[in-house]
């Protein structure tokens, strides 16, 4: 009997998928075992992503936005981003090896189910052990006189962020 609502009137003449804002899908802030994800569309909707390994076959929209490799497989790590339109939205990855590239996919979808027919690609990588580069670089520029190199961070160095 009812007529649907504004809001359903709206979903159903939409029928393009969102856009990426530039500068997105992004990775940043890489610690030992993971990174951050960044996403920011044009619309309100989601981005989902999968962690791949460096080189891994690219998949397709739909694997991506099911968490899921180019074989079906089930990705390293996935999420999915909840996002407003224009508005930056982030997700932690964590569990990965350190001192590894890896591939990030993102595919974006709006309200109204489109999705992005192509995922996007972005090179990431974990750093190095504390007892590598990092702790190399802790001592030599932030603890004059160091004399920890090779051995883990102490509670002193907790505070830092890479
Ligand atoms: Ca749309």
């Amino acid at each position: 009997m009812d007529y649907a609502p504004p809001a359903l009137i709206l979903d159903i003449s939409d029928i393009t998928p969102p856009n990426w804002i530039s500068g997105w899908p992004a990775v940043a802030l890489p610690t030992l075992t993971g990174f951050t994800v960044r996403a920011e569309i044009d619309e309100p909707g989601a981005a989902f992503y999968v962690v791949l390994a460096d080189g891994a076959a690219a998949p397709s929209a739909a694997q991506v936005r099911a968490g899921q490799d180019a074989t079906g497989g089930v990705a390293l790590s996935t999420g999915t981003i909840a996002l407003a339109a224009a508005s930056e939205g982030t997700a932690v990855v964590g569990n990965l090896f350190a001192v590894t590239p890896y591939d990030v996919y993102f595919v974006a979808e709006d309200r109204a189910s489109n999705l992005q027919a192509t995922p996007v690609k972005v090179d990431a990588a974990t750093i190095p052990e504390p007892a590598g580069l990092a702790l190399l670089l802790l001592c030599s520029l932030r603890l004059k006189g160091c004399r920890l190199l090779g051995v883990p961070p102490t509670a002193g160095l907790k505070g830092f962020r890479f």
